[in-house]
């Protein structure tokens, strides 16, 4: 073999040692046990609250989109020190009694082995499984974060224009496909009427009228902030129902209603809408993808011994 091929091969056989990357099963000698302990808490709490799955996907999310996929969003805020789960589009995040629940298991079968990035990455895999999506193998290798600060905090928010919001996803690396495929995650879950009042009491916001007429008395009562269905017809099941929710002008918040209107993502929508399939598959690559931004590995960061606080 020539000397160069050869070393070409040796540098891309130790480059995944050299930053210690991802890799499916890398808790496999380390922790054997790890991913199937995941799987049973996440069954068994999805099997008294399917709601989880809407959840774990948001908070998988909502912690890669801030300084990557290190679990910096469930850090508890400290006296004078306010975390990310403070921020105002955390703060209806959920889900984190089910992560310490894991967390807790974990801790007595291998001691600080698994970190929490990599707990919300494997039991949102699993608890989008039970509600009727795709699976997939979820590298994991990810260290736990040792910053978490309410200022990190810039998600767009639900009235954001498509354009915004795609320039947010490619600055994470991510396409305009692979945004409206992750979008397709608002075919679970639900939204609090407070993200949503805008849009049902101003006309110029395109909706189905008997929805907005129902939406209009529901959401209208004094004093309360009910969450409505983001999918209102397959609303716990993880389908590709969402796409053709919106474009029958059933969209609930702004930004989901805009992906079904706005020329940089429709075509998108449309061939999801007639495609589950399609979008099952690309669903799982876009997860391994935003399971990846930014993620610390090696010996980067630690593995929390508590996912609310640094070890320290
Ligand atoms: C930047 C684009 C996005 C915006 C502006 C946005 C906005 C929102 C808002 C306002 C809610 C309602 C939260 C509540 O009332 O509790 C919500 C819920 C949700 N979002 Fe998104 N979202 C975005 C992208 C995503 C992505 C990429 C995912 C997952 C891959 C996702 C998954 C979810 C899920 C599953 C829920 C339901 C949460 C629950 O049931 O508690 N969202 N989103
Ligand atoms: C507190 O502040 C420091 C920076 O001053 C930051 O690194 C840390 O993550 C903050 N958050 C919490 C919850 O302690
Ligand atoms: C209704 O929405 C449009 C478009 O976002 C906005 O320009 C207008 O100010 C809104 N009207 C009210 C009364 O909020
Ligand atoms: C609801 O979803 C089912 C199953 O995907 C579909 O066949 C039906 O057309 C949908 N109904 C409405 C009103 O969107
Ligand atoms: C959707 C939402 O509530 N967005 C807020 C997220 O948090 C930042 C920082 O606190 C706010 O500026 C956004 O309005």
């Amino acid at each position: 073999m020539n000397t160069t091929i050869l070393l070409i091969f040796i540098f891309f056989a130790i480059l995944p040692f050299a930053f210690g990357d991802l890799r499916v099963g890398f808790y496999s000698s380390s922790c054997p046990s790890a991913e199937l302990i995941v799987h049973r808490i996440v069954e068994r709490s999805f099997n008294q609250d399917r709601s989880i799955t809407g959840a774990l996907l948001r908070m998988h999310f909502h912690d890669c989109f801030v300084r990557g996929c290190d679990a910096s969003i469930l850090i508890d805020s400290q006296k004078g020190n306010q975390s990310e789960k403070v921020a105002g589009a955390n703060r209806t995040v959920r889900g984190y009694n089910l992560i310490d629940e894991i967390k807790r298991i974990l801790e007595n079968v291998c001691p600080l082995m698994v970190s929490c990035a990599d707990i919300i990455a494997l039991a949102t895999r699993d608890s989008v499984v039970l509600a009727g999506g795709p699976s997939y193998n979820v590298p994991t290798g990810r260290r736990d974060g040792l910053v978490s600060t309410m200022d990190d905090v810039r998600l767009p928010g639900p009235e954001s224009s498509v354009a915004n919001v795609l320039q947010v996803f490619k600055s994470k690396g991510m396409t305009m496909e692979e945004m409206v495929t992750l979008f397709g995650a608002h075919t679970v879950g639900f939204t609090h009427c407070s993200f949503i009042k805008n849009r049902i009491n101003n006309q110029s916001f395109s909706m189905d009228n008997d929805l907005r007429k129902r939406l209009v008395e529901f959401c209208g009562v004094e004093g309360k902030d009910p969450a409505v269905f983001l999918d209102q017809n397959t609303s716990f099941v993880f389908d590709n129902q969402f796409y053709n929710q919106i474009l029958l002008g059933r969209g609930m918040l702004s930004i989901d209603q805009n992906l079904a209107l706005d020329s940089i993502s429709k075509g998108v929508v449309t061939s999801f809408a007639r495609n589950g399939e399609s979008f099952q598959e690309r669903f799982a690559d876009a997860m391994i993808k935003l399971g990846k931004i930014d993620v610390l590995v090696g010996s980067q960061g630690e593995i929390r011994k508590n996912c609310r606080v640094f070890n320290f």
